[in-house]
């Protein structure tokens, strides 16, 4: 049965969910972004910096997937953080 079907039957719905997408850019330190990863989207170390790497590499990564509410919470966060340390860090988020 799909979703849609035992959603109208159960009266269950799923919340929409969002990707949080940390941005490269040429002037945020790796080991800043290292540090939000750990302390805003509670990655262990290993994971924070292959994330980092990612975004460094790529241009971008998924850094985790939240409700509206938490996603917006997190990219706040990050560019409030990132702006009192003058930089540019941006992330953005993307309906799953
Ligand atoms: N590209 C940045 C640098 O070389 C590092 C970085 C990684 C920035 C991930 C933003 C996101 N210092």
């Amino acid at each position: 049965m799909d979703e849609t079907k035992a959603a109208s039957l159960h009266q269950t719905k799923k919340p929409p969910m969002y990707k949080v997408i940390m941005l490269n850019d040429d002037f945020t330190p790796m080991d800043f972004v290292v540090y939000i990863l750990e302390a805003i989207f509670q990655k262990n170390n290993d994971d924070a910096m292959q994330i980092m790497l990612d975004i460094h590499h790529n241009g971008s990564a998924n850094c985790g997937l939240y409700t509206y509410e938490i996603a917006e919470m997190k990219q706040t966060q990050v560019i409030q953080f990132a702006r009192q340390n003058q930089y540019p860090l941006q992330c953005i988020l993307e309906k799953e």
